[in-house]
């Protein structure tokens, strides 16, 4: 035999089936899956473990402008020990185009920071702020056939924000393209009108964040979003659905047989808006947009994960110092909840959340656990049959995984680069014991092992989602 590696004893599980197997790896592929496989160079016993396909968290931000002065907690480097860390073999991050400045430099800027730093693979979203017509006749049609099939934008924050005209303009070129449209829900003037407000009752604490944003500004964005793209005839992914108010609207579109997909994160299944009040300034650890809700909301996020409704769960991590004046707690911040920069840190702790909290708990299938956090994004965002599944000809990113293990996250024990974690404390059982990628370990009990550089950065196809 000529197999490099062979992993044994372990239970197999996918999307779709979960069973005792061997499997056995090539060149960085899998080539082999049986009872028993034997003679390989080298041997790792899963006995005891599930064997999963890596994690893809295809919603990651990592070393993304995020204005004057403010400074992202994690580089592609510590961003990807994170992650592999907490048992992904991929992650998918944004390169944002600035206003005035060309797409296609904007690629080239993150892709600099990128190459040679990751342990686990990685590829890019677009992140569209300013669509010229340049934009939108040449550069994302050349850039798509470069495998950069998929774009975000957003109708928040004053530096991105797409008007209902350029969402539109966006959309139909995502149409013409085949490419998949992620789109940031909330409403740029609903959320100017409350925070105005709330400002001038001198309401500015962090907590007042999360007011300043309720979910029907997200719900009417959503909506909003939903109708252009039917009016376009365009697929769309709604990211980070927050409560069960957005997800009603992703589900009405579904029963109308439009092609919304929908992701959610970790922070909308265990957080609550109520969670920084009283927390004063500690409440900024916390900011995320959209907010996270209520426990009711929480509910309603587990049907939609259970039913479908949702095809992706992912971080949407976002990291900042806290106690840094280029992060939560910069100058500015104590003016006003407007200054806290909007995110978390969440890609090495996604599955520890997701596996206890869902299949610990059952309230979802292994199998399931599996489609949310990896096979569904490779299909949505065009790395299947490469990515996403445990299958011959498939990359050898594979996730070791203790299902009995327990475990309490805390600051000490991530590897990335920001100074607290929003889930200090909170106890999982279900652990990630070692990653691979493309059979080679990038991790293993605790320890981020060496090689970085091995991650690549990935062109990508077109979306499953999207279709011929
Ligand atoms: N949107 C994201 O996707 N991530 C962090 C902040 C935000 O607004
Ligand atoms: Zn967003
Ligand atoms: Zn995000
Ligand atoms: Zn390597």
């Amino acid at each position: 035999s000529e197999l490099d590696l062979a992993i044994r004893g372990g239970t197999i599980v996918t999307a779709s089936d979960m069973y005792k197997g061997d499997i056995g790896i090539f060149d960085g592929r899998i080539v082999a899956i049986s009872d028993e496989i034997t003679g390989a160079r080298q041997e790792v016993d899963a006995s005891g473990l599930w064997v999963m396909p890596g994690g893809i968290d295809s919603h990651v931000h990592i070393a993304q402008d995020s204005g004057p002065g403010i400074v992202m907690a994690d580089d592609f480097a510590s961003a990807t020990a994170s992650a592999a860390a907490g048992g992904n073999s991929t992650v998918m991050s944004f390169a944002l185009q600035k206003r005035g400045q060309s797409l296609r430099q904007s690629v080239e800027d993150y892709r600099k920071l990128a190459e040679g730093e990751c342990f686990v693979d990685t590829s890019f979203h677009l992140i569209i702020s300013d669509p010229t017509p340049a934009v939108l006749g040449q550069e994302l049609p050349a850039l798509v056939k470069d495998g950069y099939t998929s774009f975000k934008v957003f109708m928040t924050y004053d530096d991105l924000v797409l008007n209902d005209r350029e969402l539109l303009a966006v959309f139909d070129v995502a149409r013409r393209e085949k490419a998949l449209v992620m789109v940031h829900c909330e409403g740029y003037d609903t959320i100017r009108f409350l925070a105005e407000r709330l400002e001038q009752e001198g309401k500015v604490a962090p907590y007042y964040h999360a007011v300043s944003r309720p979910e029907v500004v997200e719900r009417e964005a959503a909506h909003r979003a939903i109708s252009h793209a039917q009016l376009v005839d365009v697929p769309i992914m709604i990211v980070h659905v927050s409560g069960a108010e957005a997800m009603e609207q992703v589900r009405w579109a579904q029963r109308r047989g439009l092609k919304v997909y929908a992701e959610t994160c970790p922070q909308y299944i265990t957080l609550t808006a109520e969670d920084l009040d009283g927390l004063g300034m500690e409440g900024a650890k916390y900011v995320c947009s959209p907010p996270p809700r209520d426990a009711e909301s929480q509910k309603a996020i587990w049907e939609g994960l259970s039913q479908g409704v949702f095809q992706t769960f992912s971080s949407d991590h976002c990291p900042f110092r806290y106690d840094s004046p280029q992060g939560k707690l910069n100058p500015k911040a104590r003016s006003s909840f407007r200054w806290v920069p909007n995110g978390i840190p969440g890609v090495e702790t996604r599955l520890p959340i997701l596996f206890s909290e869902g299949v610990s708990k059952g309230r979802i299938t292994p199998q399931t656990f599996v489609a949310l956090s990896a096979t569904n994004h490779a299909r949505m965002y065009g790395l299947y049959p490469k990515k996403g599944s445990i299958g011959i000809g498939f990359d050898a990113d594979i996730c070791l995984w203790d299902p009995k293990r327990k475990e309490t996250l805390r600051q000490e024990i991530l590897h990335h680069g920001s100074d607290y974690t929003p889930w200090e404390g909170f106890e999982v059982t279900g652990w990630p014991v070692a990653t691979f990628v493309r059979g080679k370990i990038v991790y293993r009990d605790g320890e981020v092992l060496g090689d970085r550089g091995h991650g690549q950065i990935l062109a990508r196809g077109i979306s499953e989602y999207v279709g011929a």
